[in-house]
């Protein structure tokens, strides 16, 4: 591990600062220095925890991720491996032959129903929770993405609102 954090996005702006500012979620350092800084709001680019939303899975969430980590905040680390390619695969939780698994889960990201746009992830199937955060914060919410057989994507393979695996290999 090359440092572990708080996982960190941008606000979701349910109360209307607009969508914009960065879309990619962050690993935010646990320890954090500071360089020159002002005590006071000024441009308004807010980030905030990311929280396990997964609304309306939270009936079932203890099968999918073994515990109730709902209104839970997400920790992060950032790791190294000596294997020099690393990929994240959406669509499976295993790896092909010949690479090595870190880690397997589900495909996360933020929900349309916000103004903010976010990225795709693969979330750990065994999560850790940031402790004593399990208040209803809703500041920026991780949700499953589920296949769309509408049109234009491959059915199969992919199977309706069929929640997504996903697998990160190194080799
Ligand atoms: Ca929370
Ligand atoms: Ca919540
Ligand atoms: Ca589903």
């Amino acid at each position: 591990m090359a440092y572990s954090g708080f996982m960190a996005g941008t606000y979701n702006d349910v109360v209307g600062h607009g969508p914009g500012a960065g879309a990619n979620y962050l690993c935010l350092a646990g320890q954090p220095t500071w360089d020159h800084y002002s005590d006071s709001e000024n441009a308004g680019v807010h980030i905030t925890g990311v929280e396990y939303e997964f609304w309306p899975h939270h009936k079932s969430i203890g099968a999918f991720f073994g515990s109730d980590i709902s209104n839970s905040e997400a920790p992060c680390s950032v790791c190294r491996t000596a294997r020099n390619t690393n990929i994240m695969i959406p669509g499976r939780k295993d790896c092909y032959p010949g690479w090595t698994k870190e880690y397997s889960g589900y495909l996360v990201s933020g929900s349309p129903s916000y103004d903010d746009s976010t990225e795709y992830i693969c979330l750990d199937r065994r999560p850790e929770t940031v402790v004593h955060s399990g208040n209803s914060d809703n500041d920026n919410m991780l949700y499953f993405v589920e296949a769309f057989c509408g049109k234009s994507l491959e059915c199969p393979p992919y199977i309706h609102n069929r929640e997504l695996a996903c697998v990160v290999c190194s080799m």
